[in-house]
Order: structure tokens, then sequence, then C-alpha cells
């Protein structure tokens, strides 16, 4: 006898590189985790409870692995700026960008921060999103780090997501250290990084590998202080210049690499080598009217796993649906059907380093989404449509 079974569903297990389809299919569910998976007819026991999907697909809960969706303020007028002509590199280097978002997210309040982030976490929800991953990096000071990663923690008492938390102290250089970008370095990683540690805020650590962000000598510092933590490491790498970065990631066994839109073949073949995921970002590409985009064609011959997410912030991606990412994926990044839907499950479950979820199979936790589609291929081909039906939290309808 199981739990609960759900019944006349579609399944996308993702089990395998053509989604591992079963048609007329159930999942039975024991103890909040899956149980058994297949076709209906075949279904080896009873359950204490059903769920009639009434011919819905059902996937694996969906996992969006790269936000940075905890933010104070916004960056409208920068959005205006660019469309007039400027850079996204010019406003950075001109003190707006991420530190603009630094004033606006010291300035607010845990509870501030908390009500802000609320609906761009709802909206993931909405379509489908089990598990998030969230950043912080707009705080660039112990105090604000910590306060953007206990806002982080405080969704996931909010709302039923699971929340992976990521320090991304290493996202830019404060004010107060203007100039002396390798002493903020030395701080991450003799500091922040501790502090996180101790409070338990941070699941990983994360930097951004740019001439606007740090050199990779100063990544190695920060990664160091991660790995003496115990905390996997993740790296914004070769997003707006090949700095070698997925090669400093694949060495220091990063889970992820992200951007990667100038990364250079031998970079990702080292990825594939060390098992780094790449997680690509076409939000990012699409608002920027980046021309250079990931070598999705060399990742896919080298066998890099590849996720895909929105990195919604609130100046390079202010995309606030991972539906559309998949569509995007597809159209600006050339990414099959199939490929894009591995990124938003088992490959974005590989890029958080968790494995107990992203594919619907015995033991993985019976996160669900459920989607009113006559085939997986809807969910990349639809631009603007929300066909979510439910979700289910460690089997339970949310
Ligand atoms: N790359 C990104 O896409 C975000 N950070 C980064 O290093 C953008 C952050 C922002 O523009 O606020
Ligand atoms: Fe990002």
């Amino acid at each position: 006898m199981f739990d609960s079974v759900w019944l006349n569903c579609h399944a996308a297990t993702m089990a395998d590189d053509r989604l591992g389809l079963v048609e007329n299919a159930a999942v039975a569910v024991n103890d909040g985790r899956i149980a058994w998976v297949g076709p209906l007819a075949e279904l080896p026991a009873p359950a204490a409870q059903e769920f009639d999907c009434a011919g819905a697909w059902l996937l694996p809960g969906l996992i969006d692995c790269h936000t940075h969706l905890v933010f104070g303020g916004d960056r409208a007028a920068e959005f205006e700026q660019r469309l007039g002509g400027a850079t996204y590199e010019e406003i950075s280097r001109a003190g707006g960008g991420i530190l603009s978002t630094v004033r606006a997210t010291r300035a607010a309040s845990e509870a501030v921060l908390l009500a802000a982030a609320l609906p761009r976490l709802d909206g993931l929800l909405a379509e489908g999103v089990t598990t998030v991953e969230i950043k912080s990096g707009y705080g660039l000071d112990a105090e604000s780090e910590l306060k953007m990663l206990r806002v982080a923690r405080a969704l996931a008492v909010e709302r039923r997501v699971a929340v992976q938390t990521s320090l991304l102290a290493a996202h830019a250089t404060p004010p107060e250290y203007a100039g002396r970008r390798a002493d903020y370095a030395r701080h991450v990683a003799k500091t922040i990084i501790p502090l996180a540690v101790a409070e338990g805020l941070a699941d990983a650590v994360d930097a951004f590998a740019d001439t606007i962000g740090f050199t990779n000598e100063e990544t190695e510092w920060v990664f160091a202080a991660a790995k003496a933590a115990g905390l996997p490491v993740k790296l914004h790498a070769d997003q707006l210049t090949d700095q070698g970065g997925a090669a400093l990631a694949a060495r220091h066994g990063a889970i992820s690499a992200d951007h990667l839109e100038r990364a250079n073949e031998k970079g990702l073949a080292a990825m594939a080598e060390a098992g780094t995921v790449a997680v690509l970002l076409p939000g990012a590409a699409f608002i920027l009217r980046e021309t250079a985009h990931p070598d999705v064609a060399a990742m896919r011959r080298l066998g890099v796993g590849m996720a895909l997410s929105t990195d919604m912030n609130p100046g390079s991606s202010p995309a606030r649906s991972l539906l559309l990412m998949l569509n995007l994926g597809c159209t600006l990044f050339r990414m099959t059907v199939p490929e894009a839907l591995l990124g938003v499950t088992r490959h974005a479950a590989a890029a958080l380093g968790l494995g107990d979820r992203g594919m619907l199979a015995p033991g993985l936790r019976a996160d669900f989404s459920l989607f009113a589609i006559n085939r997986p291929a809807d969910l990349c081909y639809w631009m603007g449509a929300n066909p979510c039906l439910g979700r289910a939290i460690a089997g339970e309808p949310v």
C-alpha cells in the first residue's frame, strides 16, 4: 500500500535524454519520496490517497537554479538609459548598475526586502517551481549580505518551496573599498564567508569573475575560504569577457559555471571533465542584446550538462518567468526542447549539487509540477503562457 498515487497523468520523468516519457502513467509516493513510476496499468499496489490528474502532464518540480530575487529598489531607469544607447558596462562603471541596487538593498529592512521578494517568488511558484536558488550580492558588507541570506531563508518559511542560498559577496567592490578591490576580496574570504557559515545561512559560495567583478586570483581566495568552510562553489564566468572563468570553475570542482557567453572551448572541455554544469541565462543575453551567445553546440558535443535559469535580478535580467526562459533557451541559444526541459529539472538540480530531485525516480523527493499541455514541447513552444495547474512538495499538493 502506497501513501498516495498520482493517477491518469502523462509523466516526463527526465530519466533519459529524451525526457523519459511515460504516457498514461502513475506516480506513487511514500514518506514524501517517489516510491514507483510507470504505466498506470502496471501500478503494483493500491494507495491510501489518490490524486486524479485528469490527463495532465506531470514533471519533476521545476528548479530555478540562479536567481538574485532578493534586492531593494529597481533599475527601470537604467533600462531606459540602455534603450537610449548606454551599455550595461558603462552604467556599471559610472556607479550605477549593481552598486545602485547595493545602495537600495543596504537601506532596506529585512521586512521590506521580504515583502518585495514575495511576489517575484510567487510568479515562479505559479509556473511550477519547487526549488529556487537565491544569491546575496547586493549587500557587499557582512551585515547586509547576511541580511539578504536571512530573507532568502525566510522566503522558504513563508512559502512551500525549497530555497538554496548562495553567498555572492564577491559580486562587486563596494564603495568603501573603491580602488582596493583585492582588499575587499580578502575581507570576503576572511570575514564574510565565516560569518555566513556560522549562522548557517549559505549553502554555496558564488563569485563574479569578470572585468567589472574580480580577477581569477581574487576569485581563488574566495573559493579557498568556501572550501575551508566545506561549501560548494559556483561562478559567474565569462559573461562580459573571456577571463578563463570556465577553466577556473572546473579546476576548483565548481558545481556550476554560469553565463559563459564568452567561454572558450578549452574551458568547456575542462567543465565536462570536472562535471561542472553550465547554467545558461538567456534572459540576460536577451535584455542586454548580447551578440555573443554561449556555445551550446560545443557544450553538447563535449557533454557539458546544461541548466537554464532566469538570473532574475533588477539589472541584467529582470526575468520573472522560468517558462519564458525555456522558449528563449531554444530560440535564442538554439537548445533543443529536451535540453531546455532537462535544464530546468535534472541539470538544474545538478547545478545546485542536489542529488535528490530533478527527476521522477524512486527514492527522489516527490516534488511535482502539473501542466495542462498536449506534450512537453508546449512548455518551450508558447511564449508568455502559464499552463501550470499546480505543484506538489514532498508528495503533498500545494
Ligand atoms: N551577472 C549577472 O547577471 C548579475 N550579476 C552578475 O554578476 C547581474 C546583477 C545586476 O546587474 O544587478
Ligand atoms: Fe547572475
